[in-house]
């Protein structure tokens, strides 16, 4: 059987090249032409370990191509893009224009599955784009049933382990019909080795938003104790250390904020969903988003009384080890630092994304990228943001008679 994946990104793409590996026939479709000539020539256009193997054996056996219109399938996945806007609310065009493109191919029986992370209610709303164009698919017009099967299966799987948590993962999938749930799975048990859960569609929505969410609450506590513990003069990875000896305590890290596409971003759905309710969520998310601001503050005490301070930040990404920095709470530091403090010189010591800057800091007269030793050689202050395994080379004397700020414990020594 033939199975359409439109939208070839992060989980797009990995997917595509999964199913086309078991043998099904699989037709890949993104709008970016430079994504479907790099697919059909067999390569990858972003970096993701394993990925590329998989797409050029797919691609080499005949089994994965790629084009810019949504071909006839017996299957359709949705992985476009949900960002977020200015009011925090979801955009959905990506997958309204996907679902118009969908409705003037798609024919009884077939199966369309969203797996874009989505409100509530986004897989009915899809559901509903493609019935409006298609009357004759209505369950008015079939006997009180739609014609075709909509469900929803969100991705959970980390980046940077993306090929091997595609197999490995449990998945849960929501049918707008029991039936729908049950023709899903059966796609996806073709490579999926963890447990498949069934359940309605708006229940699968929100456990994808609920697990970060949960995430994101459990990282604003410990990111809130950072703050309390510093104006207590206390040192919170202690606490936190000594805490969870108990039990049933389990306090996650604080760091300079909370970044990334997922973490920082799905928790506002559940927000706009039901904002009168949502205010832990809420509340969690702000606590989060507030910690680069109390960063920067230990950052200018620490220079305080410097003229023309030159600061040394540590890292961009938004976590360990990886190149990504959407939504990252460094780039965030850096820029403000660099934008309020026009005095100031920020070196960015970096680790993994070689000598450009990111669109954000690029354009900063005072944002330079370093090599990390020349960085902190040259500063007053050194503010270390990302826990990168390669900083581990950095010896206590180069810091030596600087001052420190240290977002993530990285160099505490464990009382
Ligand atoms: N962070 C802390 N302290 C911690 C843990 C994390 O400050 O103790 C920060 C990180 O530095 C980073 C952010 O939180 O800035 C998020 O990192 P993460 O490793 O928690 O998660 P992501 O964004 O890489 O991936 C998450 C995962 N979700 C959960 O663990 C519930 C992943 O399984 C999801 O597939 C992914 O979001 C997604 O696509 O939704």
């Amino acid at each position: 059987s033939t199975v359409a994946v439109v939208g070839l990104g992060y989980i797009g793409l990995p997917t595509a090249a999964i199913l086309a590996g078991k043998g099904l026939h699989v037709i890949g479709v993104d709008v970016n032409p430079y994504t479907v000539e790099a697919v059909n020539e067999g390569r990858v256009p972003f970096i993701e370990p394993d990925l590329g193997v998989h797409v050029a054996g797919a691609v080499s056996q005949g089994h994965l191509t790629a084009q810019g219109s949504v071909p006839e399938a017996d299957a359709y996945i949705v992985a476009v893009p949900t960002p977020f806007q200015d009011d925090k609310t979801a955009d959905l065009v990506y997958v309204e224009q996907a679902a118009r493109n969908i409705a003037a191919r798609i024919r009884p029986g077939n199966l369309v599955i969203l797996e874009s992370t989505s409100p509530p209610g986004t897989t009915r709303r899809m559901a509903d784009v493609i019935l409006a164009l298609r009357p004759d698919l209505s369950a008015e017009a079939n006997g009180g049933k739609d014609a075709v099967l909509f469900a929803h299966c969100p991705e959970r799987v980390l980046p940077g382990k993306i090929m091997i948590e595609l197999v490995t993962n449990d998945r849960i999938i929501g049918g707008l019909t029991p039936e729908a749930a049950t023709a899903a799975a059966g796609l996806y048990s073709t490579f999926c080795q963890g447990r498949i859960h069934l359940t309605d569609a708006a229940t699968a929505e929100m456990a994808k938003l609920v697990e970060n969410a949960y995430r994101d609450v459990n990282i604003a506590f410990a990111n809130e104790l950072s703050v309390i513990s510093s104006n207590l003069g206390i040192d919170v990875w202690n606490l936190i250390e000594l805490a969870n000896h108990h039990p049933r305590v389990n306090i996650l890290q604080p760091g300079p904020g909370v970044g990334g596409h997922c973490i920082a971003v799905d928790p506002w759905f559940i927000v706009s969903a039901d904002p009168e309710n949502s205010r832990l969520i809420r509340t969690a998310r702000e606590v989060n988003d507030a910690k680069p601001g109390h960063v920067i503050a230990e950052v200018l005490t620490a220079v305080e009384g410097i003229e023309t301070p030159v600061i040394a930040a540590l890292g961009l990404a938004f976590k360990a080890n990886i190149d990504d920095t959407r939504e990252s709470p460094a780039v965030e530091i850096v820029r403000r630092l660099a934008l309020e403090n026009p005095q100031a010189q920020i070196l960015v010591g970096r680790s993994f994304l070689g000598a450009t800057l990111p669109d954000e800091l690029a354009p900063l007269p005072n944002v330079v990228s370093t090599v990390t030793d020349e960085a902190i050689a040259a500063a007053d202050a050194v503010v270390l943001l990302v826990d990168h395994d390669t900083f581990r080379e950095i010896r206590p004397e180069q810091l030596a008679g600087k001052a420190v700020i240290d977002t993530r414990g990285f160099w505490r020594t464990t009382a």
